[in-house]
This record gives C-alpha cells, sequence and structure tokens, in this order.
C-alpha cells in the first residue's frame, strides 16, 4: 500500500484540510505530520493548542492512519524517514515565501521517486472566518499576556520588534521572510519610550504620560496578536507604578521593563553626555518588589533593567545590582550598553549565567549591532529587543518624500518610491 504524507500546522479542522485527506485517501495510506510549535512559530503563527491536543485532533479525523510529530518546517527529519510516496499540499504554496519550502520538498522527493500532488487551497468565507477566529483568540488579554513567557521556554531566542502603532504593530507581526530555505518572523513587540515619543513629537523623558503611552498599546491589541513588551522607563513613584502593573495585566501585556534610574530620565544611549541619576539599590528593589506583589496574574513579568555600564559603574556593580534585583522579585534582567563592542554585555551575560542559570536576560542591540542572535544565544540571551529600526527607517524616508515633493512642485518624482495604496490597503484587515 502507497502511503501519503501531509503536514498540518492548524488548531481547527475545516473543509479545506478534510478535502486533503479526502484527496490523500485515494492515493493511499494517510500519515499526517503535526508541525511542532518551534517551528510553527516561526512558519505561521503561535499555536492556540498544545502540540499533544494538536495530535489528538489529526488522530480523531476520519481517514487518518497515523500521526507524527514534524519538527522541520523544511521536512528534512519527516521525508527521508518516513519515504512516503506522495506528499499532498495545498497549492498556496506555490507563491510567496512558502514555495521556497516547497521546492525543497520537491528536491527532497526526487531523491527516491517521490511525488508531490498540489490540490487547490480551500480559501472560502467559512475558512476565512475561521482564520479571523483563531487570531481573535490569540489577541484576547488572557491569551496574550502569557505568551512571553511560553516563548521564553519555546524558542532559543525571543525576538522582538519595536511598534508605536497599529501600523508599525501591523508590521511586526505580519512581516515573513524566507532566508537560506527557512521562514522567519518576529515574536513579540516592543513598546520603546524613544519611539513612542518621537512619533508624538516629544523628548524620551516620560513626558508622554501613562494614559498616552497606554493608547498606543490599546492601538496595537486592537489590530495585533503578538506578545507586547512595554517600555516603562522608571516605573515612575512606586506608589504609581502598582497601578500601571494591574493596567498592563488588564490589557494584555506580557512584561514591563523598568530601569534602574531616578529623577530626570534621558535617553540611555546619551550615556554621560547628560546628568543622569542611578536609582539605589535599595530604592528599586522595593519598586519591583511592590509592582510583583500588586500583580494579580502569574503571567505578568517585571523585568529590571540595569543602567550600569551606562552610567560607566563597572560590571561589579552590573551583577550586584542584577543579584539584588531578581532577590527582589525581577522575573528578567535587562542589561544595556552604548558600545559599538558588544564585549561588556557579553562578559555581563556570562558572569551573570555562570551565578545564574534560570532568569531570562533581555538584550537591546542598537549599538552593538554587529553582534548576531546565534551568538546572543550562546551567551544565555533570552529576548532580543530591535528597539527603534522601524523608526529610524520611516524618518529619513518620510523626510525624503517632503523635500522632493517641495523640490519638484509635483509627487510624481517620488511616487516610484511609494507603496502603492492598494498595498497598504491590504495590510489592513477587515472583519
Ligand atoms: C527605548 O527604546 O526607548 C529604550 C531603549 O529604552 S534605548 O533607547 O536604547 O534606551
Ligand atoms: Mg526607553
Amino acid at each position: 500500500m502507497k502511503t501519503v504524507y501531509t503536514c498540518f500546522c492548524t488548531d481547527v479542522i475545516h473543509e479545506g484540510h478534510l478535502n486533503i485527506i479526502e484527496e490523500a485517501h485515494k492515493h493511499g495510506r494517510v500519515i499526517i505530520g503535526c508541525l511542532s510549535d518551534e517551528a510553527m512559530i516561526r512558519y505561521n503563527k503561535f499555536p492556540t493548542l498544545s502540540q499533544a491536543e494538536r495530535i489528538e485532533l489529526y488522530k480523531s479525523i476520519d481517514g487518518v492512519e497515523e500521526v507524527v510529530v514534524q519538527k522541520d518546517m523544511m521536512y528534512n527529519d519527516v521525508i527521508p524517514n518516513i519515504k512516503p510516496d506522495y506528499v499532498i499540499h495545498g497549492d498556496n504554496w506555490k507563491e510567496g515565501p512558502e514555495s521556497a519550502i516547497r521546492n525543497h520538498v520537491v528536491e527532497l522527493l526526487k531523491e527516491y521517486g517521490g511525488e508531490l500532488i498540489d490540490i487547490p487551497y480551500t480559501y472560502n468565507e467559512k475558512v476565512r472566518k475561521i482564520d479571523l477566529q483563531l487570531r481573535e483568540k490569540l489577541a484576547m488579554p488572557e491569551y496574550r499576556r502569557k505568551r512571553l513567557r511560553q516563548l521564553i521556554n519555546m524558542t532559543p531566542i525571543v525576538k522582538t520588534m519595536e511598534a508605536h502603532s497599529g501600523l508599525t504593530g501591523l508590521i511586526v507581526e505580519k512581516t515573513v521572510v524566507e532566508h537560506d530555505g527557512k521562514l522567519d518572523q518576529f515574536d513579540a513587540m516592543w513598546i520603546s519610550s524613544l519611539c513612542d515619543s518621537t512619533a508624538k513629537g516629544k523628548p524620551d523623558i516620560e513626558l508622554v504620560d501613562m494614559t498616552s503611552r497606554f493608547r498606543t498599546i490599546v492601538d496595537i491589541t486592537e489590530v495585533t496578536t503578538k506578545p507586547i513588551i512595554f517600555d516603562g522607563d522608571t516605573g515612575g513613584m512606586t506608589e504609581h507604578f502598582v497601578y500601571t502593573v494591574r493596567s498592563l495585566e488588564r490589557m494584555g501585556v506580557s512584561a514591563i521593563i523598568i530601569e534602574d534610574k531616578t529623577g530626570l530620565k534621558k535617553n540611555s544611549l546619551f550615556g554621560t553626555e547628560v546628568e543622569q541619576t542611578q536609582a539605589s539599590i535599595e530604592e528599586f528593589s522595593a519598586k519591583i518588589a511592590a509592582g510583583k506583589n500588586a500583580q494579580l496574574t502569574d503571567d505578568f513579568m517585571i523585568i529590571a533593567r540595569i543602567e550600569s555600564l551606562i552610567l560607566e559603574r563597572g560590571m561589579e556593580d552590573a551583577l550586584e545590582r542584577a543579584r539584588a534585583f531578581v532577590k527582589a522579585g525581577a522575573d528578567g534582567i535587562m542589561i544595556h550598553s552604548r558600545k559599538k563592542d558588544p564585549a561588556e554585555i557579553l562578559e555581563f551575560c556570562d558572569k551573570f549565567r555562570a551565578e545564574d542559570k534560570e532568569t531570562p536576560i533581555v538584550v537591546v542591540p542598537s549599538s552593538f549591532n554587529v553582534i548576531t542572535e546565534e551568538e546572543l544565544v550562546e551567551h544565555g540571551v533570552n529576548i532580543v529587543i530591535y528597539a527603534n529600526q522601524l523608526t529610524r527607517s520611516a524618518f529619513p524616508a518620510m523626510q525624503q518624500t517632503a523635500e522632493d515633493i517641495l523640490r519638484y512642485h509635483r509627487a510624481k518624482e517620488v511616487d516610484e518610491r511609494l507603496m502603492p495604496i492598494k498595498q497598504i490597503i491590504t495590510l489592513i484587515d477587515e472583519l
């Protein structure tokens, strides 16, 4: 009897999947691959069912003989192993980033004479509604909030990109690339104080008030599903911070990062060029402890950001603070540097990891941008934040367009480098 293989990465079985099974059944014994959680978050979206639940779901479908776990989105672990006579898939993967996977599958099948069957992809109003409902579920506060902790356990490094509006949120949500035959996407969003302030034309000095910052969060949560890490600056007065924690939890934010500064906060990338005061260990530990005491869910994380390297207080001071802040209840440590060379960041990570194997480490490689995600993983980093690159790429593009329209007294000359209106519209989902 011939074997037919298909890989599922779905939480709901709809008529499209049933079509595939029915078609597969005509060719032989049907084996379904359940794409692993780790591969699914890079390839598609965060699962709303656990891997074990998905396996049970697929097993319950009539006509399915066997379910196996597929760990590699490129099928390298299953096809050479199972050597199915056929692989069957909806023909939607002929285009876009997924086509690289299809091409690879064709190569794998060629090695032993297997065949690929593309069947028409089912997309209708019912399927679209199911997709939307799944997305709505992912966006709900109780699901979104816990996802950062889940991701830390699921992936070597949580890739986080800055967002400061609904539109930038959509870019982080939807951008998927194919590189070296693998698909990749961001895991989470960072609501940067710098970019949120800049978008409002204000300096990054805690001038934009919390109500306004919360408005940015709402704009983003309304159109996205990925988890949010909020840049809480100094956290403000402890008496206010406890309310901020509750509000963020209610909105479904996963984490706040607060930095150990006091008084007028300036952006860290100014370093010692401006006057900035570091909070004492006691004062900042008390703020963390108050926040932890105020939070109502187990999901929410309060991450302590250490400014010792920024303020040139030395490695020992940074490590002493890390120990104290973890003791005070911090769920993670962010270490920051404005040096181009990542050496001091890596030294901190190595020393901290030598004494603390568990507490997540967060880094923001804006200055030390030569470092790769793989290198950060080797040094025990759990979350990488690309804190301002979307803002810094959009600003010069907009400025150039404004200048050129003034220069040419019309918009024709700039048109070629603009995104067509139609494309902007397709980015925005309609219910
Ligand atoms: C931000 O993005 O606002 C940050 C990171 O706090 S940094 O600008 O590097 O201080
Ligand atoms: Mg900031």
